[in-house]
């Protein structure tokens, strides 16, 4: 029997790396504990050298979170989830879709950073219009184009970039919400597809754990101050 698998994460209103990997544990029913040590905190202090080799999250612990075996980094963390549970198809089946989800992932992963800057991860929070400039735009026009495309060649009727839910699906689930935030109008298969991501079981629990949180992390919030 395998290790039981420990999931460290942050803040639910703020940590978009964390929701990718717990979303996909969540939707594709692999059993994991999720073990939470928010940003800023006495907690993170004393434990984030302990549970996390990069003193990033999210970590994957195999065993005892501290003592077992770490996997960190986003990608790696599914890379990993997809070896110890092959029947759990966090990546697509199909060769070629599969390949589609890795650029897509990684692509992300590596890019994307006027967007990812401008607009992070803030669940509760509505700033329309902030954050928008030209670079941020054509980001964002480029990520919908992908999505769309990817959607007409691979979708074949489902609701997700290759029909089932995926790890792909996950990475794109914060940028969803990213667009609600900062209200980003969508239209058409755009629009469609950041309802699917929104409207699954998983990220409807993040979102209203997320919103019953009541930290505020200056490092996330470039639109406000304490107080607002
Ligand atoms: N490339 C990393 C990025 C992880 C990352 O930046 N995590 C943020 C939270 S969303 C973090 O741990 N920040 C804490 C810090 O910078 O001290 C991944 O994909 O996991």
């Amino acid at each position: 029997m395998s290790d039981p698998l420990t999931l460290v994460i942050a803040n639910k209103n703020y940590s978009s790396w964390s929701l990718r990997p717990w979303l996909v544990m969540m939707e594709l029913g692999i059993e994991f504990t999720e073990r939470m040590v928010k940003f800023d905190s006495e907690d993170w202090e004393l434990n984030i050298d302990r549970l996390s080799p990069s003193r990033l999250v999210p970590v994957l612990w195999e065993g005892v979170p501290g003592e077992g075996f770490a996997t960190f980094d986003t990608i790696a963390i599914l890379e990993r989830l997809n070896e110890l549970h092959p029947e759990a198809c966090v990546w697509p089946n199909d060769p070629l879709k599969r390949s589609r989800a890795r650029s897509l992932v990684a692509n992300f992963h590596s890019g994307y950073l006027s967007l990812r800057g401008a607009m992070p991860m803030n669940i509760r929070s509505r700033y329309p219009g902030k954050g928008k400039n030209p670079e941020v735009i054509e980001e964002i026009e480029r990520l919908c184009g992908l999505w769309v495309s990817t959607r007409r060649k691979f979708a074949e009727g489902g609701d997700f970039l290759f029909g089932e839910f995926s790890a792909a699906d996950a990475f794109f689930t914060p940028v969803a919400s990213r667009f609600v935030t900062y209200e980003v109008s969508l239209d058409g298969e755009a629009l469609e597809y950041q309802h699917a991501l929104l409207s699954t079981r998983s990220m409807k629990t993040w979102t209203e754990e997320a919103l019953e949180e009541t930290e505020f992390v200056p490092m996330d919030e470039p639109y406000a101050t304490v107080g607002d």
